[in-house]
């Protein structure tokens, strides 16, 4: 495997480095960066879920886990950064500014310590972050931080937000935008109504809190898609989330940076998969007592829903109240109609709810997009780190430590401008930038010989996992054939172009050998 020998000589490399400065009083800082860089290696990516405050972040962070493990809400704010990842069993782990010792707390006070009350203020904002151990199996692949909002009012802001905002919302600006550098990729949410200017959004994403996002690492997320909706005859909200997401996608300033445009309906994905068997229940009773016409009646109008007593409606407000909240306007209306249409258990409502949520699909997005290149992106981001500590470091050293941080510091560069995966990346680069004057097909090779369906062979070639080794070499020879006759078309095309594609055919000669490879151990 190319990431197997990657890894190997990566590994190889930090063991020999951080022999090299291991027990020497003046190279203590830059051992332990070494060493927490080479454990950073072998955990799960880390990504991070920022955007303005009350843009649905908290809320999306469930959705994507399936499960209620932060605490989200409309008036109280999200206080502390909280780092979710993998355990066996739930707990907690509080990290303080102070460099004072990490206290394990119980799980149970997770909601306490996030959201933003007067009480314990003061112990609070000593926090740095918080480290939630989880046993949800998505923090297998990557591990999720949910971040306070950025600087932003919001319309149903209290008084006391206000006023904890005014005090302390540049300090929270600040903690998101270091925790979204620190992050291996990052996910950027916003909510965008159907009356808000793109001009707007667009100018949002160029502020400084989006930092070094590259369509490599960052994917805008659009939040709260399910306020689209008002009308049945309409086309479905996330429909309307699309045209407003290719819309955004076509400002240059926003391709600089994002990937792409997601849209979803993070509340409703939530709602689905927590859904209760009382909701079931309520849920059912409205489509078998109420015609169409006069759900739709009901629905459209949120207080009427929620606060009126009707002869002919069987469920009391207080429980069509607690309904909107888990599952807004555009849910209820949709659970209604699945159900009036054949869909006729908990599980399948769940599981039709969540399609039209666009979450599943987001979920495979950031699994093919960051997943599948996920060691190449934290490598990336290591090998930065290094870099630039290398540097700080060796101010005011004696020669003879000097000499050892910059040889390290020069053996990792050489792996960087050796390694071809971050040529690779370089290619994509381009292409997002448009930069290469590629045809569809081109492109579609392009990704995945990148690695964005998958990093074997056959996903490489775009053969799925279980294609012949004959099968992969009869396409891998035709794929090296067509690429290098693409490298030498200077005539037609630029050099960018022809220097991707160089790249490219580099790419299938190295999965050639791979194959001749795995082909003579079979054989002989
Ligand atoms: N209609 C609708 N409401 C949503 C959606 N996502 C979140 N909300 C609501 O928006 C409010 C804020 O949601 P949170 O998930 O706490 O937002 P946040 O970005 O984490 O907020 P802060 O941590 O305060 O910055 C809550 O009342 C949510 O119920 C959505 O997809 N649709
Ligand atoms: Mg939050």
């Amino acid at each position: 495997m190319i990431e197997g020998t990657l890894q190997q000589r990566v590994d190889e490399l930090f063991k020999s480095a951080l022999s090299d400065t291991i027990n020497q009083a003046e190279l203590e800082h830059f051992h332990h960066l070494l060493q927490r860089c080479q454990e950073q290696l072998h955990q799960p990516m880390r990504v991070a879920i920022v955007g303005l405050i009350k843009a649905g972040k908290s809320t999306m962070m469930n959705a994507l886990l399936g499960e209620e493990v932060v605490a989200t809400g409309n008036v109280e704010a999200t206080f502390n950064v909280n780092f979710l990842r993998y355990g066996d069993r739930s707990s907690l782990l509080v990290h303080f500014k102070n460099g004072r010792s990490p206290e394990p707390k119980s799980f149970a006070e997770l909601a306490a310590l996030t959201l933003r009350p007067d009480s314990h203020r003061n112990y609070l904002l000593s926090i740095k972050y918080i480290e939630v151990i989880y046993p949800n199996k998505i923090l297998e692949s990557f591990s999720l931080i949910d971040t306070p909002g950025l600087l932003s009012y919001y319309k149903d802001d209290s008084e006391n937000t206000l006023q904890f905002l005014q005090l302390h919302g540049q300090e929270l600006t600040e903690i998101t935008q270091s925790e979204a550098q620190g992050a291996d990729a990052v996910l950027y949410l916003f909510s965008h109504s159907l009356a808000t200017e793109d001009k707007q959004t667009v100018e949002m994403f160029q502020g400084p809190a989006v930092g070094q996002a590259t369509p490599i690492n960052a994917i805008g997320v659009l939040t709260k898609v399910d306020s689209y909706w008002s009308d049945p005859n309409a086309s479905e909200p996330i429909d309307a989330g699309n045209r407003i997401c290719q819309r955004l996608s076509s400002h240059p300033q926003i391709r600089n940076i994002l990937y792409t445009i997601y849209p979803t309906c993070g509340l409703l994905a939530f709602g689905a998969q927590t859904l209760t068997k009382d909701e079931w229940q309520i849920l059912t009773r409205l489509a078998q007592s109420l015609p169409e016409e006069r759900m739709h009646k009901l629905i459209k109008d949120v207080r009427r829903f929620c606060d009126r007593e009707y002869p002919d409606v069987p469920i009391p407000p207080s429980q069509r109240q607690e309904l909107f909240n888990r599952l807004g306007q555009y849910g209820i209306w949709l659970a209604y109609t699945l159900i009036r249409s054949g869909v006729n258990n908990q599980a399948q409502l769940t599981d039709e709810l969540l399609k039209r949520s666009g979450i599943p699909q987001l979920r495979d997005l950031i699994l093919s997009h960051f997943g599948h290149r996920s060691y190449l992106i934290k490598l990336g981001k290591v090998l930065q780190e290094i870099k630039v500590a290398s540097f700080r470091y060796q101010q005011n050293l004696p020669v003879r430590q000097q000499k050892i941080i910059k040889n390290v510091a020069g053996l990792f560069e050489e792996l960087e401008a050796q390694e071809h995966g971050f040529s690779e990346l370089r290619v994509l680069r381009n292409y997002y930038d448009k930069k290469l004057d590629f045809d569809e097909n081109e492109v579609k090779q392009m990704l995945e010989v990148t690695g964005e369906g998958g990093t074997s062979c056959g996903e490489r070639l775009g053969l799925g996992e279980l294609a012949t080794i004959e099968q992969m070499l009869s396409v891998v020879k035709a794929r090296i054939h067509y690429w290098q006759e693409r490298a030498s078309d200077y005539l037609i095309s630029d050099t960018t172009s022809t220097n991707a594609a160089g790249v490219l055919t580099r790419s299938y000669e190295r999965i050639f050998y791979r194959l001749q490879m795995a082909k003579q151990y079979l054989y002989f």
